[in-house]
């Protein structure tokens, strides 16, 4: 299986190459990825010299770039991680999330359509459900009703997917997953920027009341559903994928100023973001009775983990954070 991963150089992607070269040393991986401020090559220095992985710098919107590679490389399939991912930099700077997530994954639709690639499997994600209450759960049949630019441009990507199985046959698939945690996740998330503020003694910014829930799944996790979904998916199905691991952001800042042993005084309650969905959790029961997935971290352990990781590759993190990202950080939340 030739395989190209878009977007592999960012936090999902980046696991899911490493997964796919491991878990399937007969497939050849070819990761490409623009390298915008989340993509990353330190994130895959490890398997960087192995013969079936190759990398190639572009953008998805690049459709000569894509469909040269995708002969070359002799692509059967397509698994599209490149996004824009996150949902604050959409409230201020929403035009490359459509840009990126919409037209991007239109343009390369249409490559894999006009070289007949076996399979398409869109990454896409809880957010395009909206929120939920107290109670209740997405499952695939939930209406897309999308809150934030950044879920809009995914559901606007999911809905093109569908509309290429529909009008032309094309063998895709949609995966919907929760929110992922783990290594390499790009510090502006919640739990990287927790873990990593509060091992500087900086401020922890909680949004408004912090009793959101989100619905926290270890990215090898998903890395695994996904894997399933492109060797099992039935032809124009959409899987979500969970772990029924709800928690609110409270309660992980907590646990996170427990673990690292930090003052509580760090934690800090500042203004809601805008549009801030109050709770997703995700019925992933298709995915585990069609294709037998199952989550294999418990979040006590998923997260003692990635406390650990962020504690030993602390160049890692310093190194984004030392860059651009100090400018985008002082926009954010006001502050060095
Ligand atoms: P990320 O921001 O860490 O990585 C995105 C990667 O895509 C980066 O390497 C970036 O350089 C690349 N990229 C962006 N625009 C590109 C373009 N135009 N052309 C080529 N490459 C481009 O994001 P992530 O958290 O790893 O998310 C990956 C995918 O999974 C996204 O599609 C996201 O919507 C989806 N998703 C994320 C989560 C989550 O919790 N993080 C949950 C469900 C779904
Ligand atoms: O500083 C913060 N303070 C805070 O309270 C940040 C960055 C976040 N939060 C809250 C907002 C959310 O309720 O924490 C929760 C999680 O926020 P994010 O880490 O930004 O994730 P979320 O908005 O839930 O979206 C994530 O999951 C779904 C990913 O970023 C998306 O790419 C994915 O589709």
């Amino acid at each position: 299986m030739n395989l190209l991963v878009t977007g592999g150089a960012g936090f999902i992607g980046s696991n899911f190459v490493r997964h796919t070269l491991t878990e399937n040393p007969d497939y050849k991986v070819i990761n490409f990825d623009l390298l915008t401020y989340a993509g990353n090559l330190e994130n895959l220095r490890d398997v960087e010299s192995n013969p079936n992985y190759t990398f190639v710098k572009g953008n998805i919107t690049n459709r000569e770039l894509l469909d040269y590679l995708v002969k070359k490389h002799d692509v059967n399939v397509i698994v599209n991680f490149a996004a824009e991912s996150h949902v604050d930099r959409s409230i201020t700077n929403p035009d490359v999330f459509i840009t990126s997530n919409v037209q991007g994954t239109q343009f390369l639709l249409n490559v894999a359509k006009d070289n007949n690639i076996d399979k398409f499997v869109q990454v896409s994600t809880d957010e395009v459900y909206g929120s939920l209450g107290e109670t209740g759960y997405f499952t695939e049949t939930t209406p897309l009703n999308p809150n934030s630019p950044y879920s809009a441009s995914k559901a606007g990507a999911d809905m093109l997917v569908q509309s290429y199985f529909e009008t032309f046959g094309m063998n895709v698939n949609i995966t919907r997953c929760s929110n992922n945690y783990g290594p390499y996740h790009f510090p502006e998330k919640l739990i990287p920027l927790m873990i990593s503020n509060a091992m500087e003694g900086k401020e922890l910014p909680v949004y408004g009341d912090g009793k959101n829930v989100r619905d926290w799944l270890h990215v090898k996790d998903h890395c695994a559903a996904i894997d399933l979904v492109i060797k099992s998916g039935r032809a124009g199905e959409i899987y979500n994928v969970g772990g029924h691991n709800e928690r609110t952001n409270n309660e992980i800042v907590e646990l996170i100023v427990e673990k690292l042993g930090v003052s509580r005084e760090l934690i800090k309650y500042v203004a809601d973001r805008l549009g801030h969905d109050r709770r997703y959790a995700i019925d992933p029961t298709k995915l585990t009775d069609e294709l037998g997935w199952n989550p294999k971290y418990t979040f006590d352990t998923g997260i003692e983990e990635t406390i650990q990781w962020y504690i030993d590759n602390q160049e890692w993190w310093k190194n984004i954070k030392s860059g651009e990202y100090q400018n985008y950080y002082t926009k954010q939340y006001g502050e060095k």
